[in-house]
């Protein structure tokens, strides 16, 4: 039988590449799109395992640039599309908010115009995010499907132009379109400066008597962690569920960052307080304060259910970083 065909845009980052190993057991042809970058060897670190024993298709393609998504997308005729690219780096869209709005927002935009084009009957995923919650909670103190959406920061603003137009094209063509609500989730691939992967480093690098100080930002926010691999394996269920549909993918539990650091250190021995200082740069112009999702229709109607909880993912990441400074 013929393999099912998925392109993946942004297989280079922590989610593309869980995805990409996802789809490969259940024996799809990946084709992983890859921007251009001056350093190859860093950019495919997290990909490496899979272009060497040639199981990925790796193509350059850039969001910014439609001709590439143009030329790629009429040369394989994918069945599946996980747009997953973006800066996904919320403070960092305050110091570079048109980048952040172009790929996130119109480089979207780019490949539902090239996808309707070239392979109409795809079907098409987009990675979007509980920032778009940004200052709204539900009074049950939960973030869910009907939640309204107050986004707090350009990377915000951008994820929800994008969720509104997987649903504008939805209903306009009757595209096979969904968006997955996904709320934080990390692992050892995590990128070293989103907090728990940056909190997990520097304290392993003050166990080891590496360096002696965390510098953090605002520890009082609250955040709903899971694992890039239990987030991943839901981006396959949405996309195989029986219509385009948008859920949520959350644990339901939050923890502060002080909680995180607490949680952390103590696995290490250690007490937070003794090394954690604060530094105003790590603080943003504003904060999105407080995250908990309600997985309960992803759970119900796609029967999805994490293997990780916050425990094993924090011994997992740890156990990480403790064999790299041996
Ligand atoms: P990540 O590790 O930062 O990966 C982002 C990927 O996008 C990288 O492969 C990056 O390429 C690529 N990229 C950036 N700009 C691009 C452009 N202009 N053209 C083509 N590729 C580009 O992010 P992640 O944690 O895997 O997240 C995956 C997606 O889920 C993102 O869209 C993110 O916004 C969204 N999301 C993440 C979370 C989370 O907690 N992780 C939660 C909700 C939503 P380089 O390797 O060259 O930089
Ligand atoms: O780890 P963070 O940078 O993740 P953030 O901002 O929640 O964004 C992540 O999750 C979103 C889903 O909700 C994704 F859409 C997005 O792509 C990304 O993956 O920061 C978490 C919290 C924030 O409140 C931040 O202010 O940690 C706080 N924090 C405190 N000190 C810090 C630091 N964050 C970072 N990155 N670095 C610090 O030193």
């Amino acid at each position: 039988m013929k393999k099912r065909k998925a392109v993946i845009t942004g297989i280079t980052g922590q989610d593309g590449s869980y995805l990409a190993e996802h789809l490969l057991e259940m024996d799809y042809e990946v084709y992983g799109f890859i921007r251009r970058n001056s350093v190859a060897e860093h950019q495919e670190s997290r990909i490496d395992h899979l272009m060497k024993n040639n199981s990925i298709h790796t193509e350059y393609c850039d969001l910014l640039d439609v001709s590439s998504i143009d030329r790629m997308l009429r040369t394989i005729k994918p069945d599946e599309i996980y747009n997953i690219a973006a800066q996904s780096h919320v403070r960092i869209s305050f110091d570079i908010p048109q980048f952040t709005v172009q790929t996130n927002a119109l480089g979207l935009l780019n490949v539902l115009e090239s996808m309707r084009q070239h392979c109409p009957k795809a079907r098409v995923y987009q990675a979007s995010s509980s920032e778009m919650f940004g200052s709204s909670v539900d009074e049950d103190g939960f973030q869910r499907e009907t939640t309204p959406m107050h986004p707090t920061s350009p990377y915000g603003c951008a994820k929800v132009f994008g969720y509104n137009l997987m649903r504008n094209y939805r209903h306009a063509y009757k595209l096979w379109t969904c968006n997955g609500i996904l709320f934080n989730h990390e692992s050892p691939r995590r990128g070293s400066n989103f907090v728990t992967n940056k909190v997990v480093k520097t304290a392993v690098q003050i166990k080891r008597g590496i360096v002696d100080k965390l510098e953090l930002g605002n520890m009082d926010s609250y955040r709903d962690w899971g694992h890039s691999k239990d987030y991943t394996k839901a981006m396959i269920m949405i996309m195989q569920h029986t219509e385009p549909d948008d859920f949520v993918v959350a644990t339901g539990e939050t923890r502060s960052i002080r909680d995180l650091c607490h949680s952390v250190f103590s696995k290490l021995d250690m007490d937070y307080q003794d090394y954690v200082v604060q530094n105003e740069k790590y603080i943003r112009p504003h904060e999105l304060k407080y995250l908990k999702g309600d997985p309960t229709k992803i759970r119900k109607v796609l029967g999805w259910k994490p293997e990780y909880d916050f425990d094993s993912l924090m011994d997992e990441m740890i156990e990480h970083w403790l064999n790299i400074y041996k």
